[in-house]
Formats: structure tokens, sequence, C-alpha cells
């Protein structure tokens, strides 16, 4: 496939053969990519090749070996290198045997930082990733830069990279998985948004999850910018020790260099000079966090050079993402709200402080070893959750987690349309149903999308 990419057209991978370990979005991107770049592909994914939705996606690839449901031990020995998707820990047998077998192990997110030929702008953090990403995309298009939104929202880095030109850009949502195997990866600006515990599971300790969310500054220089959240001690923290210079966000205090909020405004001050962007109530988007949000999107901007008028357009007019605090539908004078995308308690927090009315809250799914102390104590505290419906496998730690505060209306689902039915018997009229479940969801959908989606088809066919 032809490409205006430079840095694909050289041909980088001739002569090398790449195993791409797992198949699903990110493998079968990263696949097109190293193809493209010369190399020879094996494709190797644990499940079989009938189990996979969209393989039609390399229906157009050329000396393809497939490897679906296989022996992978035979593959080690054919291959130069490596490409691991961000869902398959390092730890695992299949990434373990390529280690052993002496083969360079890359994520899919280092593999296509080797061919990006443009600036790119990093988001990272527990959460408002998505929304940050979002936002500061629709930044830098009105801003007039054909701008790629990749990564962690679902549309996989080296499919940018396959795209980009050099006068592009790319916004790029980075995981605390992507960036177990990020080695040179190098944003020209990156913000941290917040820490909290999420994935523990898998990264054994809150210290690990933080070291690992600072490697996005690892190879960041003094010509670069990092983006933290002063008011969030283990974001302010990472100030420490990095080379690139700091912009600050707040919404409590004013800084030093960055965006804060002052009388109401949202003020950007860079390079000794100060500009108002808009007032907080003009953010199209709801919510005490999406201001946090929104800090962080503006101080990312304003290093991509893009002006004030042009932010604030953004700001006023930026509609917010599918799968967070989405609004679905009324029925009976209830609304229905999705928030498929609260997949931890800090996440599910913020959805219940942003409720405004009496709400049925739908909580539940796989549980990443986190703590719900924190969520039950906001529930308890919140006016307005009034009822809650467990589902899924932490079903009975949520139980106890929220009767350890005292909180007795609850009651136990046995799937998602039977915790819908639960919420709207339970609902109050002129008050919500929201779907913001605290867990991951692999213990009844492939991710949180399909989750959402299916939340969605159930409330419109009510
Ligand atoms: N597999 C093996 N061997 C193993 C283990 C798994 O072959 O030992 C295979 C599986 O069968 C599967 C594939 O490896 O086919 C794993 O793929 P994946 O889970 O990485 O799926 P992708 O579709 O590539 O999705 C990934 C991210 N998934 C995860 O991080 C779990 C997506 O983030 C991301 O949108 C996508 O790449 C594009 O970049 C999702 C996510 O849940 C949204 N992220 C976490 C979060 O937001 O909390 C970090």
């Amino acid at each position: 496939m032809p490409t205006k990419n430079p840095l694909i057209e050289e041909k980088p991978y001739t002569n090398k053969t790449a195993l791409i370990i797992g198949m699903a979005r990110s493998g079968q991107a990263a696949a097109k990519l190293v193809h493209a770049a010369g190399g020879r592909v094996l494709l190797y994914d644990r499940k079989k090749g009938e189990e996979f939705e969209y393989l039609s996606m390399l229906a157009d690839l050329e000396d393809i070996n497939w490897h679906l449901g296989e022996d992978i031990n035979p593959l080690y020995r054919e291959a130069d290198f490596s490409v691991i998707s961000p869902g398959i820990p390092p730890t695992a047998p299949d990434i373990q045997g390529a280690v052993e077998a002496g083969l360079p192990v890359y994520g899919e997110l280092e593999l296509a930082s080797t061919l990006i030929p443009c600036p790119v702008y990093a988001v990272t953090g527990t959460n408002g990733k998505t929304t940050t990403v979002s936002l500061l995309g629709d930044m830098l298009k009105k801003g007039g830069f054909l701008t790629h939104v990749a990564g962690n929202i679902g549309y996989p880095l080296s499919a940018s990279a396959l795209l980009a030109t050099p006068d592009d850009r790319i916004v790029v949502e980075v995981s605390s998985f992507q960036l177990e195997t990020a080695i040179t990866f190098h944003p020209t600006a990156a913000a941290v948004l917040n820490i909290t515990p999420d994935h523990l599971d898998r990264h054994g300790s809150m210290e690990a999850y933080i070291a690992l969310k600072k490697r996005v500054f690892q190879n960041m220089t003094a010509q670069d910018t990092a983006v933290l959240n002063q008011d969030d001690a283990l974001c302010a923290g990472m100030a420490e020790g990095i080379r690139a210079r700091v912009l600050w966000f707040s919404r409590k205090n004013e800084v030093s260099q960055g965006t804060f909020l002052r009388e109401g405004q949202i003020v950007l001050r860079a390079s000794g000079a100060e500009k108002i962007i808009c007032p907080v109530e003009e953010i199209k988007i709801p919510g005490q966090h999406n201001v946090e949000n929104a800090l962080a999107a503006v101080a990312l901007a304003s290093v991509a050079g893009i002006p004030a008028p042009v932010i604030r357009h953004s700001l006023r007019t930026f509609p917010g993402v599918e799968h967070r605090i989405e609004y679905v539908r009324e029925v009976n004078d209830v609304w229905y709200i999705n928030d498929s995308k609260g997949t931890n308690p800090d996440s599910t927090q913020k959805a219940v402080e942003a409720m405004q009315v009496p709400t049925v809250l739908i909580l539940g799914g796989r549980d990443k070893k986190t703590s719900f102390e924190a969520l039950a104590e906001t529930i308890r505290l919140s006016p307005n959750i009034h009822h809650i419906v467990l589902m899924g496998e932490a079903a009975d730690v949520l139980e106890k987690a929220l009767r350890g505060k005292d909180i007795d209306s609850i009651s136990l689902a046995s799937s998602l349309e039977d915790a819908i039915y639960q919420a709207k018997e339970k609902a109050a009229r002129n008050g919500a149903v929201l779907f913001s479940p605290a867990c991951a969801s692999f213990d009844m959908f492939n991710n949180y999308e399909e989750r959402g989606r299916c939340f969605k088809a159930i409330v419109q066919a009510l």
C-alpha cells in the first residue's frame, strides 16, 4: 500500500521477520505497518481464526503467514523480533517464550513510535484520557492540522503511523499497559492527568503503576513539555527528575506556568504572558472532572501553537465521547446514562458526583483488585444515589464494601439486561439510571465499548 510517510517508504524492516503476538486491533495494525515498512510478518494468536471478528482488515495483505491457535514455539526460531499487544502481560507464557528464545519484545506502541514522521502529543493518567485526547484532537483539527487521534482510545498508533505525513499531528492516548514496553516513544508534549489505583492486578503495586506512567516522559528533552496536574500529589511528584519543561494545570490554585482558573475563567500563563481562554461555564462537556481535562487540553494545545480563539471555539462546541457519561434516552421520565468507560472506582466516583437528580446506579464487572472503599463512601455521601444494582464477578466484593458503609438499598442482577430492568423498576420519576460499572468488562464482554453498546441497545428496546 502506498504511504506518504517517508520513514515507511525507506522500508526499514526489509529482510526482517516480525512475530506479531496477539491479533486483535493492535496486532492487525502492527502487521500492516511492518508489512508496509518492508518486513515479513508471522501472525500468531492463541485464539483460533474463527474466533476473530475483524480479520478482513488484513485481507489486502499478501504473503501472510497465519498461525492462529497453533503452537507458537516453531515461530520464535523464524523471527528477528516480536511485537505484542497491550492486553498481553509480559509475564504471559507466549511472551516469556519469546524472551527465552532471545527475541527483542516490542509493544505495538513502541513499534509505531519508530515510524512516526510528525509531532506527537500524548495523554496518560488513570481517568479522563479519552475525553482529553478527543478534545485536544478537536482543537488541533480546528487549528488546521490534519490530526490523527490514536492509541488506547481504540485506534492503534500503528494505524496512524501508516497514514501520517510529516505535516500532520498525532494525539495519542497512552495506557500503563503500553508504557510497559515503551523504549523510544518520544512525544513532543505529554500530560499525566491524575493517578488513582487501577490495573493493580497486572502491575502488582501502586509504585509500579506510578513508575510506568512516568515513563511517558523518559525520552523528553528540555525542548519538550510535560503537562502535570498540580492538584494531584502523585502527578505533581513526577516533575522531579524529568528533563522536559513543566506546564502545570490546576483547578484550585494559580500556577507559575500553565493553565488555571481565575474568577471563573480559564487562564493560560506561558512564556511570561497570560491569555484568558474562556469562562468555565462555556465548556460544553459537564462535570468538574471535565474542567481538569479541559485545562490539560488547553495547555497541550498551546504547545501545539493553537490560537486562543480556536481553543475557545473547541471548548464551547466539543460534545464529549461515547461511553463516558453519555446520555442515551429518556423512558417514562427517566434518563438513561451510559458510562461503560467507568472501568475503575475513581472513574465511577466522578460520574456519581456529576449526577444532579435521583439516580439508580448499576455497578459491577471484573474486579481489578482495586479497593471499593472510597467509591462506597462517595455513594454514601451522594444526595442522589438512592439504589444500587450489582452485577458481574465483583458483585460480592462490591456488596461487602457498600454494606460496610451502611448502604442497604441494593439488589443483585444476573445479567446486564436483568440489571437494567431492575433499575427501571427502582428509578424515580424525573430521575436517572447511571450505568457506571467501576470494573473491567471482561467477565461478560470483549471490551467496555461492546458493554456500552449492549447497554444502549437494551435501553433503546425498553
Ligand atoms: N493473546 C495471546 N496470548 C496471550 C494473551 C492474549 O495471543 O497470552 C491474544 C488474545 O487472544 C487477543 C490479543 O492477544 O486476541 C490481545 O489483544 P488486546 O487485548 O491487546 O486487544 P486490542 O484490540 O489490540 O486492544 C488494545 C487495548 N487493550 C488493552 O489494553 C486490554 C485497547 O485498550 C486499545 O484500545 C487497543 O489496543 C488499540 O490501541 C482497551 C483497554 O481496555 C480499551 N485498555 C485498558 C484501559 O483503558 O483501562 C488499558
